[in-house]
């Protein structure tokens, strides 16, 4: 306990090692390190009751690879800075089936960002936490604003299911989309576009200026027939060249104007609520899942019904039925004698 009071003090005190120390507490699957995890939080929330921390402001920057994430993430990033803004910028991979390989290639990209002494970047994410990739983000994103960062980047790479991950921990998700890859309206095909608060075309100079006008006055089009995403905010389709200020400060312009929107209708807190709902349930369940597999005593009575399932004693539901309604039982059980 002592080491997750001193930890949390670190965080809470600014200290970028700490942070580094915490996230990998958070993000590593040793079951040692999920208890040492928890007791960080409980110590976290017991300091932060003396020094409040206010929400950042989360935003899920996503698309296909090489759409221009970590350029525009680095363009976007020096303007908040030079706006006296603190930045994280966490990367994040939920199809934990990909490599992260390129992922890995923003260390350099990120560079100016990464030796600023206001941001924080944290280009590897590693795979297979216990509590899955939604609560680990969750909980990356916990430590930055308890550290003081007030905007929290999430890059990820856009390969179907993930943007749906991620637009459930984020309060905006900007898609990036590149011209001239020769497939048009593609992201809408594969659903990429569904859960975008901001759409922006990348890459818009020099050759590829024409080009990224045309698929943006394509996507502009096809927004304005799709649903909106939430009443009194329809996706603006913008394009950007991360080499253009005036650019950059365009799509900046964009997302401030959606953070005062989702603030003022009540959709922000709305949508940290039933995020977090969703979190809670989906934590629990992995929770469970992982004492279920790793309790001596439950074991054996998987054990003991499985003896009875290969004995033909037992069908294999009405075994599981059994369990569950024994466990469920115990739990109650549990709670009277409490
Ligand atoms: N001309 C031009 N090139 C850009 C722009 N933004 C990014 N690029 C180039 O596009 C390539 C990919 O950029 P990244 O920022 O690494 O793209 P990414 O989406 O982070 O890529 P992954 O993380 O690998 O998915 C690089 O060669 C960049 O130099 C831009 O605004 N204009
Ligand atoms: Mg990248």
């Amino acid at each position: 306990m002592a080491g997750a009071i001193r930890l949390a003090a670190g965080v809470v005190e600014g200290s970028r090692a700490a942070l580094s120390r915490a996230i990998t507490l958070v993000e590593s699957s040793l079951p040692d390190d999920f208890a040492r995890a928890t007791e960080l939080f409980v110590e976290l929330t017991r300091q932060q009751a003396r020094r409040p921390t206010a929400h950042a402001l989360r935003v899920g920057i996503t698309g296909p690879p090489g759409a221009g994430k970590s350029t525009f993430i680095e363009a976007l990033g020096r303007q908040l800075l030079d706006g006296g803004k603190r930045l994280a910028v966490l990367a994040v991979d939920p199809s934990s089936a990909t490599s992260g390989g390129s992922i890995l290639g923003d260390k350099t990209r990120m560079h100016a960002l990464a030796c600023h002494p206001s941001a924080f970047v944290r280009p590897s994410p590693s795979s297979g936490a216990l509590g899955g990739v939604a609560l680990r983000t969750h909980d990356a994103a916990l430590l930055c604003e308890a550290a003081g960062f007030d905007h929290v980047l999430f890059e990820t790479v856009g390969v179907g299911q993930s943007e749906v991950e991620v637009a459930n921990m984020v309060d905006m998700t900007v898609v990036l989309l590149p011209p001239g890859s020769g497939d048009g309206l593609q992201a809408i095909k594969r659903g990429l576009i569904e859960h975008a608060d901001l759409i922006v075309v990348t890459k818009a100079d020099g050759e590829l200026r024409a080009p990224a006008a045309a698929l943006a006055r394509e996507y502009a089009t096809a927004m304005s027939m799709l649903r909106r995403r939430w009443r009194g905010w329809r996706t603006p389709v913008l394009t950007c060249s991360s080499h253009s200020p005036a650019d950059v400060r365009a799509v900046l312009g964009c997302v401030r104007d959606f953070h005062a929107t989702a603030l003022r209708s009540g959709r922000f807190e709305q949508n940290r609520s039933e995020q977090e709902l969703r979190l809670l349930f989906s934590a629990v369940q992995g929770e469970l899942a992982f004492r279920l597999r790793t309790d001596a005593r439950i074991n054996a009575l998987i054990r003991e019904q499985h003896r009875r399932i290969v004995g033909g004693e037992v069908a294999p539901r009405v075994a599981a039925d059994c369990l569950s309604t024994l466990f469920v039982e115990r739990m109650r059980g549990g709670q009277s004698a409490q």
